[in-house]
């Protein structure tokens, strides 16, 4: 029996744990035999958005450019693990709307910035504070929280294997996996 294509769209500040949870759940998925694909900055930023930087407009396009190929990966009946700060309401919507219905879950890790700036893993909180990065999420450049996501992590307090344990358990539940 093919698997159920879904796309499991992780939404967070800079530093909200969010690729860490979705590397865990992915191996989750591959442990059952799930064929995936993780979309992030490394393997789009790089390469099909390299022409994009973090103003307003470019992130609405990254976002844009990241759906469609979601959309295009969930023709090809893949697991899609999307990981971007994907800090609009709209574009968020859009990306579900080029779906199905149940086939698009909105995880939002909801890490607050004080604790990500408190982690500063790559240090950009603090060049963005010290006015040596522009536009950064949740410094001078908005984060619009999700109304009405599928799931929320509070990954302040949740552990990253706690998180992707969560997520796994509604997989299951939902009848995706
Ligand atoms: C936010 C930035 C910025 C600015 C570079 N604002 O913690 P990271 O390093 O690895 O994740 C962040 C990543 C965000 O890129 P996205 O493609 O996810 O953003 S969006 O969905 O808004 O298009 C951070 C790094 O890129 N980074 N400059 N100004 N994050």
């Amino acid at each position: 029996k093919l698997q159920k294509p879904a796309v499991l769209w992780f939404t967070g500040l800079s530093g909200a744990g969010k690729s860490t949870i979705a590397n865990l759940v992915e191996k989750r998925l591959n442990a059952l035999g799930k064929h995936t694909y993780l979309l992030d900055g490394d393997n789009v930023r790089h390469g099909l958005n390299k022409d994009l930087g973090f103003t307003d407009a470019d992130r609405v396009e990254n976002i844009r450019r990241v759906a469609e190929v979601a959309r295009l990966m969930v023709d090809a009946g893949l697991i899609v693990l999307v990981s971007f700060i994907s800090p609009f309401r709209a574009e968020r919507q859009m990306a579900r709307e080029l779906l199905d219905a149940g086939e698009f879950v909105e995880i939002f890790v909801d890490t607050p910035l004080d604790v990500a700036e408190a982690r500063d893993v790559k240090g950009l909180y603090k060049r963005a504070r010290a006015g040596q990065i522009r536009n950064f999420t949740g410094i001078d450049s908005p984060y619009e929280p999700p109304l009405a996501a599928e799931l929320t992590i509070e990954s302040g307090a949740l552990a990253a294997e706690a998180a992707a344990e969560r997520i796994f358990a509604y997989l299951l539940e939902r009848g995706y996996l």
